[in-house]
């Protein structure tokens, strides 16, 4: 094969993509899994399809409670219960405010267009709490119950695994990993996590012809 031949050849195995899948489990430093923690790979490509996403409102409580995203992505935020919210963040990632009223209405959208942790309030109950990652990759997943997730992503040199959640001590151990060549991944997180940071949410009470109090 004469050199020009090798040079294409390399060049076309070069810009095929290979994707990968790393599975990982995530355990406190007592070794008890950690669920609904966010990894992710980085760097991504900073074109990628993003998908919308969905903040609901249940039960009075953001559903669900860690919502990871990627940059561009536009987020709705229905209502399914039959009382009002209104949904706020001061997060410098994201500021805004939305009137969710009463079930049934066409939900609000935010477009999240800057990475950042935006946290979620209600300035009706106190005791809401959610966040919204956003990412500059693509390639994020959570842990489940067991403290399990599996990431699909494209390996490229110098990328990092990271990982948040919001009872990680940010302080201690470096909050990303060097991506290693393997399939599986097991973290211990080697310092105490923090209290969680929900408040208690209040007993519901019906109230007249079954609706809630507030
Ligand atoms: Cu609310």
């Amino acid at each position: 094969m004469g050199k020009s031949a090798w040079a294409l050849l390399i060049g076309l195995l070069g810009g095929m993509a290979e994707a990968a899948s790393l599975q990982v489990e995530v355990r406190d430093i007592d070794g008890k899994p950690l669920s609904e923690a966010v990894l992710w790979v980085e760097p991504g490509p900073t074109q990628a399809k993003a998908e919308p996403a969905l903040m609901d409102q249940q039960k009075r409580q953001f559903k669900p409670y860690i919502l990871p995203v990627q940059v561009g992505t536009t987020v709705s935020f229905p209502n399914s219960d039959p009382i009002n919210h209104h949904v706020y963040s001061f997060s410098p990632a994201k500021r805004f405010e939305l009137r969710l009223h009463q079930q049934n209405a066409a939900p609000q959208e935010v477009r999240f267009d800057q990475p950042g942790l935006v946290t979620l309030g209600c300035n009706i109950h106190d005791w809401m709490l959610g966040f919204i990652l956003v990412l500059d990759s693509p390639w994020f997943s959570q842990t489940d119950a067991k403290g399990h997730a599996r990431l699909d992503f494209e390996p490229a040199a110098g990328q990092q695994l990271r990982i948040w959640h919001p009872r990680l001590n940010d302080a201690s151990e470096a909050m990303s990993r060097e991506l290693q060549a393997g399939s599986s991944l097991s973290w211990q997180l080697s310092s105490p996590l923090k209290r969680d940071p929900r408040p208690k949410v209040p007993v519901l009470r019906p109230q007249g012809k079954g609706g809630y109090m507030r």
